[in-house]
């Protein structure tokens, strides 16, 4: 196989001269060419088989130790002006991050296949989806983009007939931390990576592609592309609302989007579809409504956690055809993580497993899988259109001061909620854990352009369209002074849920407060919890002097954006700060 397109032929044979491959392989995508690369793994040593009998087309791989997450001090965005990039992003001049670059790339495929692999973001007939290319050096990448994209011969011919695609060169190169960039050229739209074999660093399509390059594409082009899962939500009088939920990384998103109703609302009639679980792309409808599509095909899920308690739909569609990296293993050859019951065997560096080195599954192990497998899968999915936005849900992981959940009085306000987010840190990324920080909509790692420019954005769309979703907060992670979550979360969100929809139909009941909306006395469902009326009043609990500091804060923060900083969102902050001190006062 190789290619019509001259642009495409001419870019795979200057990047060959690069790199100096041993040979190329054009991906079709086809299932005899899965099975030849995953017979290929299992022979190197790439990849483990799994047991057979409970998880068949099962496999394990193990990444270098050293390379187990996104690394956002290796990130950059390389934009000719250094400030279109923001104080958001590490930023590097194009030229000097191409001679970086072009050096680290020099041979480093010799006595390796370079894997040509197109792909389609979204649906393979939606006019909101894109194509790319990706080159890379790794067949885990390969399979890995195989589940998670529309890879192979479908997307060549829609590259073919569009004549343009998104540039991803990939290297596995020696996964040598010293080594190892991930440089965004959005204004190119290329995108290379080097020295990591991981995730969001090495599956070009995911966080480089579907939001860096394409937030910088979407805003010049009157769409967004956001850190967001996709849910239907069908009342038991049959309606269908679709909601799109921003979370930081490893706060949520997955587990959220394949949620199991509690039984009295199953009973009742409720139920949840899922949609997509990590990227949302959205662009007004002609009626002036938001329309969503999930630009991936499949999951790459956080593993530990995941349980037949917290998360049933995703246990079920791991037994067969899923690729686990970085898990442990227990003594039958299944993949196991804390969480989990049983225990395990082996550690995910493959040594025999002693808690004095740690868990046993590392704890931004995780899944790959085709979204197809979920047994909530909507086959809305699939449908070109997108499906249209009822709400819009922010949150994140904070221990105190932010509820439950609250509503944002208009789309101005949503915006700020949005941009006032912040959130404890997690191991998807290398660095601290349980640090709070600002990470505005859940794209502080993966916002391609200057952040006072992205809420300015945000705010444009307050005019294009007649009907946007309300925007709602939403907070599963308050604590207890005893260290413990408040809420039970998990399934039990579908409360949460029944109000932001009741919001949406307009029948359910809410109180002002200076910082948003909030469930009145009786409005959320909390029959069947084991909730003291106590631990009520601290998940929606407002302490306006906290507020007050919190939202200084915001201030602060959004300071750094300096004239880029729109001055609507600076006006809606100050009368939020006015509320708070005359609600103080009185
Ligand atoms: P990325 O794939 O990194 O973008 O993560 P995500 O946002 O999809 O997060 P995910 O749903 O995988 O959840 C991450 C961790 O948070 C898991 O260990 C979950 O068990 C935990 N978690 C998810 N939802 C809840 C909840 O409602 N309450 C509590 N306490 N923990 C939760
Ligand atoms: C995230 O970190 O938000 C992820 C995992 O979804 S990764 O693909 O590695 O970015
Ligand atoms: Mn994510």
């Amino acid at each position: 196989m190789s290619t019509t397109l001259s642009a495409l032929s001419q870019w795979v044979e200057q990047v060959a001269q690069l790199t100096q491959p041993d040979a190329i392989h054009w991906c079709d995508g086809s299932e005899a060419e899965r099975q030849r690369l995953n017979a290929a793994m299992l022979d190197s040593g790439d990849l483990l088989a799994l047991n057979p009998d409970t998880h068949p087309d099962c496999y394990l791989h193990r990444s270098s130790p050293s390379d187990v997450a996104r690394v956002e001090h290796l990130t950059f965005v390389c934009t000719t002006e250094r400030a279109d990039a923001g104080s958001n992003n590490y930023w590097m001049a194009p030229a000097e991050a191409h001679a970086k670059m072009d050096a680290l790339f020099a041979g480093c495929m010799r006595g390796r296949t370079l894997y040509v692999v197109p792909y389609c973001m979204g649906p393979i007939d939606s006019p909101l989806s894109r194509c790319g290319v990706e080159i890379t050096d790794s067949p885990y990448v390969v399979v890995n983009m195989g589940l998670m994209t529309r890879m192979g011969a479908p997307a060549l011919q829609r590259i073919e007939r569009e004549g343009h695609f998104v540039k991803g060169l990939h290297s596995t190169g020696e996964l040598d931390p010293e080594r190892r960039f991930i440089m965004h050229f959005p204004e190119e739209l290329s995108i290379q990576s080097f020295g990591s074999g991981y995730g969001g660093n090495a599956l070009l399509g995911k966080k480089c592609h579907a939001l860096r390059i394409a937030s910088y594409q979407a805003r010049s082009e009157g769409w967004l592309a956001e850190h967001m899962l996709i849910l239907g939500i069908q009342t038991p009088a049959g309606n269908t609302h679709y909601v799109a939920a921003a979370f930081p990384s490893a706060c949520g998103k997955t587990n959220l989007a394949m949620l199991i109703p509690p039984e009295g609302y199953q009973r009742e009639g409720w139920r949840i579809f899922t949609v997509g679980d990590d990227i949302a792309w959205m662009q007004p409808g002609a009626d002036g409504r938001l329309f969503a599509i999930n630009p991936e095909a499949g999951f790459f899920g956080v593993a530990p956690g995941t349980s037949a308690k917290t998360n049933p739909n995703a246990l079920a569609m791991l037994n067969r055809s899923a690729i686990f990296t970085n898990t442990g293993l227990d003594v039958e050859g299944q993949p196991w993580w804390e969480g989990l019951p049983g225990v395990p065997a082996v550690d995910w560096q493959g040594r025999t497993f002693d808690p004095a080195n740690g868990p046993a599954a590392h704890p931004n192990s995780r899944f790959t899988v085709s979204a197809r497998q979920c047994p909530s899968w909507s086959a809305e999915s699939e449908n070109p259109v997108g499906v249209p936005i009822s709400a819009i849900i922010f949150g994140g992981r904070r221990a105190s001061l932010v509820p439950l959940v609250m509503e944002a009085e208009d789309w101005t306000h949503g915006v700020l909620m949005g941009a006032s987010m912040a959130s404890e840190t997690t191991a998807a990324a290398t660095g601290a854990v349980g640090v709070v920080r600002r990470d505005p909509m859940a794209m502080k790692p993966f916002c391609g352009y200057n952040f006072g420019d992205y809420f300015e954005h945000w705010l444009s769309f307050g005019d294009a369209a007649a009907q946007l979703p309300k925007v709602f907060h939403v907070n599963w992670f308050r604590k207890g002074s005893d260290g413990r979550f408040l809420w039970p979360g998990f399934g039990d969100n579908m409360r949460v849920l029944e109000w932001i929809v009741g919001r949406c139909e307009g029948c359910a009941a809410a109180i002002d407060t200076p910082v948003g909306r909030l469930p009145a006395t009786g409005a959320l469902r909390l029959e069947g919890l084991d909730l003291s009326a106590s631990t009520l009043d601290q998940l929606l609990a407002i302490d306006h002097a906290a507020w007050n500091a919190e939202l200084g804060e915001v201030g602060g923060f959004l300071g750094e954006f300096g004239a880029r900083a729109p001055a609507a969102l600076l006006d809606e902050l100050e009368r939020r700060r006015d509320l708070l001190k005359a609600r103080a006062a009185a």
